[in-house]
């Protein structure tokens, strides 16, 4: 047991400001006697981390003594951001803290600028892993993200002449002050090797290589409550034996440290390209090392805290540990704990089994074929034998399953079964394994949840009726609102009359009744002036183009995907400007000013996806520097989209895109944050824009584009030339093609929106058939815009509507209905 030694911790601004000076002075990472922004953030970030350490350490000791079910959420992502003034917000201490970096010559929100984004996810799924961690917390509940430390994070995009480059991102260079290394937590983690049979007819993975994880622990601090629970993040390491002497003395200096480089490249990089037989070997290593280290973890703590009060039973692990699969990327977690609990602890398949299923639960994140992971089956039995005979055992039951309780399947057993036996390319379908596996399989908004039980996992609805659930995803209040727009939580707290919305999200629906209040009106629209007025000092920084803050600001950011259709929104600006350039001057002066605003980084071996980058950019380049339109438009990118940047985005726009073909984007969660800050919301039945749409009222949503059960008729269709284009979606290609916008070569991106040859690929994500109802509802939106009162209104509305979206109430139905976990508070 720690012992609890009572250091009592700074509270006044004199003695916070004294103790960042004491960790300037003995924690110091720099020469001594300087002390600009980038020393006063390190010093605070320890200042501050003094005090989380307290409280965390309290919150372990506290599970550890109550014991009570614990949910584990394992994740390859998490999209944290910067922390400290995620931190310092959560203590409760921005005031305190503020006031000793005054004393201390420093401006906070100077100092916070100093901190790098920690971007070890991609986009959507890391971000949301990285919400649900902090309504965890904040709502006291006993659960723990597991990820890993990757060196490298989601790559910096530098925008050139030649479109998008890719940087790789250093988040660790100086050091991270939030990460504590456990260096007494410590697995070993194999690959390769082969399955030892023994007399007694068990089976034992040996031989192979062995890793080592070790352990590095992130707090995540609650919203005013002590509580502060863990993000363990392993990091590969070779041990000191792997070190060769010999051939190192023999001057074989890269043979003799082989070991050691092979156990850095596991957590070299987030998601390397698996173009090569190499990357797809890597990326699956990645995942086992997740999954193996995570579970060798959760089942010492299991037995530990078990074992101090008596005797017990494999049976009650279901009712001490929950198991979340944040999508397939830690599906081994499956057979890995399937083989701890046969190979190593003893137990039958049967019970392994009963275990194993009544532990995990999967969340699909995406239904997208390309998305969805196979795995080659010769792959995986190179790397992981033994996973392969439980992973081929599990489907062989499945299947005699299927032919003893549902005969009438037996057609749909090939697509259902977890082997994909196709002699061309054999492969492991884990999204298959996931659903056989797991007890409960949710998607993450209504219409998502609504596709896989009626398509993806159609077949399986009348095995499991009830294992189907949805969860509509959430975002956190705190960060997305609460910090990242002082100016308007300040209005909102005042007309609410309490500061609680920001635990309780519902409560911002008290806004409706004062909607039409003119003196509200008159604070909102003055909230938002100011952050269009910080954003727009950023455009001008980071961009060189200078834009009108009395302009509308509508923004797209988001991964840059065909199925976003990024493609769509520059096709209108690019229509929009040629009708600009034809009015007289006269005719502009009636048109409603914009400034449309891109950012987003492309997959770096999606080359459509980075062709539309270039798209943009130059788009911008022309429209920007035209001085006949350009009071009246301005298209600009915003290089290098990432949590922080989001930040200050958010609360500056006032019109989102979220545009994608109906059917395809499973939820978003930008959407979210946009309604959340007041910001009116341009898009499609899809995903989550739904609820949002219901909840804020339809009159307070521009909608547009087909809908996600006309979609399949309408690629029916379209390859069978019964598609008519509208002359203004003509008219926009055809002005690309002119070579307004310079000479690169935009025909393989046009040509994806025509025919089925060559590049064509015949409009999949129906941007054609689109194209005339977003025009329209663009209309609609320069319309609105012109009646400011009323577009103020629609603005309160949309924060009044927006409390359903809360991560908190989406972690509160996971413990509820999926985790079967209770708060754990510590008094
Ligand atoms: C395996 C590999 C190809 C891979 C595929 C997909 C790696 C990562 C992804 C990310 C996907 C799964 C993702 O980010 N999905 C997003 O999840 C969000 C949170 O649920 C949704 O809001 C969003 O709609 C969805 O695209």
């Amino acid at each position: 047991k720690v012992p609890a030694v009572a250091i009592p911790l700074a509270e006044e601004p004199s003695e916070i400001a004294s103790n960042i000076n004491y960790h300037a002075q003995f924690s110091p990472h720099f020469s001594p006697f300087k002390f600009e922004s980038e020393q006063a953030f390190y010093a605070t970030a320890e200042s501050v981390r003094d005090r989380l350490i307290k409280q965390w350490n309290e919150t372990y000791l506290h599970f550890h003594n109550v014991n009570p079910k614990q949910t584990y959420y394992l994740s390859m992502e998490y999209l944290q951001g910067r922390a400290l003034t995620n931190a310092v917000g959560n203590l409760n201490f921005q005031d305190a803290y503020a006031d000793a970096l005054n004393k201390l010559g420093h401006k906070f929100e100077e100092v916070v600028e100093q901190e790098k984004d920690a971007a070890l996810g991609n986009g959507g799924l890391g971000r949301l892993a990285s919400c649900f961690l902090d309504s965890m917390a904040t709502l006291n509940l006993p659960a723990w993200g597991y990820g890993l430390r990757y060196k490298y994070g989601l790559f910096k995009q530098r925008i050139t002449r030649e479109g998008q480059e890719e940087i790789a991102e250093d988040w660790l260079e100086k050091f991270s002050p939030w990460e504590v290394v456990r260096h007494d937590v410590v697995f070993p983690v194999r690959f390769f090797g082969h399955v030892e049979v023994n007399p007694n007819g068990s089976r034992k993975w040996v031989d192979g290589e062995i890793v080592q994880a070790l352990a590095y622990d992130v707090p995540i601090p609650g919203y005013k409550t002590k509580n502060t629970i863990s993000l363990r993040l392993w990091e590969a390491k070779a041990c000191a034996e792997d070190f060769n002497l010999f051939e190192f003395n023999d001057g074989q200096y890269e043979s003799a440290a082989q070991l050691h480089s092979r156990a850095q490249q596991i957590c070299a990089v987030l998601y390397p390209g698996d173009a090569t037989e190499s990357g797809k070997l890597l990326r699956l290593k990645q995942q086992f090392f997740l999954c193996s280290a995570s579970l060798q973890d959760i089942i010492l703590r299991f037995k530990e805290r078990k074992s101090e009060k008596g005797s017990w039973k494999w049976s009650e692990f279901p009712s001490k540990v929950a198991v979340q699969l944040n999508d397939t990327h830690p599906t081994l977690a499956i057979p890995e704990l399937m083989r701890l609990l046969m190979d190593d602890e003893g137990l039958g398949w049967d019970e392994a089994w009963d275990v194993t299923t009544r532990t995990i639960a999967y969340t699909n994140h995406t239904v997208l074929p390309e998305a969805l992971e196979k795995w080659s089956q010769a792959v995986m039995w190179k790397i992981l034998p033994r996973h392969m005979e439980i992973i081929e055992e599990i489907d062989k039951r499945f299947i005699a399953m299927i032919r003893s309780s549902q005969p009438d399947l037996e057609s749909k057993l090939s697509s259902m079964q977890i082997m994909d036996n196709n002699p061309q390319k054999p492969v492991v379908r884990m999204a298959n394994l996931c659903v056989v596996s797991s007890h409960t399989v949710n998607g993450v908004a209504q219409l998502h949840s609504d596709i896989l039980k009626s398509e993806l996992f159609a077949d399986y609805v009348s095995i499991w009726p009830t294992k189907f659930q949805n969860k509509t995803n959430g975002i956190t209040p705190r960060r997305w609102l609460r910090f990242c727009n002082p100016e308007l939580s300040k209005i909102i707290t005042k007309w609410l009359k309490t500061d609680q919305w920001v635990i309780n999200l519902d409560l911002l629906v008290g806004l409706r009744q004062f909607a039409d209040n003119e003196v509200l009106q008159t604070e909102w629209a003055s909230a938002k002036m100011a952050n269009k007025r910080r954003l727009a000092r950023y455009v001008l920084q980071v961009t060189g183009v200078s834009i009108d803050v009395n302009s509308l600001f509508d923004i797209q950011v988001k991964r840059i995907h065909e199925y976003k259709r990024q493609l769509l929104n520059i096709l209108g600006a690019i229509y929009r400007y040629k009708k600009l350039k034809e009015m007289s001057p006269e005719e502009r002066k009636n048109t409603t000013c914009r400034t449309i605003m891109f950012g987003g980084k492309a997959f770096a071996t999606y080359t459509n996806a980075k062709r539309i980058v270039k798209l943009v950019n130059d788009v911008g380049a022309v429209v920007n520097n035209d001085p006949e339109v350009n009071s009246y438009l301005k298209v600009v990118f915003i290089p290098n989209y990432n949590v922080s940047v989001a930040e200050m985005l958010i609360p500056g726009s006032e019109l989102s895109q979220h545009i994608s073909t109906a059917g395809m984007e499973a939820s978003g969660t930008s959407n979210m944050k946009f309604s959340l800050n007041g910001c009116l919301i341009i898009g499609t039945l899809d995903g989550a824009n739904v609820e949002i749409r219901e909840e804020i009222g339809e009159e307070n949503f521009f909608l547009f584009g087909a809908k996600a059960d006309e979609v399949p008729r309408l690629r029916k269709e379209r390859e069978n030339g019964l598609f008519k284009p509208d002359p203004r979606f003509e008219e926009a290609k055809e002005y690309i093609r002119s070579g307004v916008f310079g000479s690169y070569d935009y025909k393989p991106l046009l040509e994806s929106l025509e025919g089925n040859s060559g590049y064509g690929r015949g409009d999949y994500f129906l941007v054609g058939h689109d194209f005339p109802t977003y025009m329209d509802a663009q209309a609609r939106v320069d319309e609105a815009y012109k009646n400011r009162k009323k577009w103020q209104k629609m603005s309160i509305l949309s924060t009044a509507g927006s409390g359903k979206f809360s991560s908190d109430r989406t972690i509160a139905q996971y413990a509820k209905e999926i985790w079967n976990i209770g708060e754990c508070r510590i008094p």
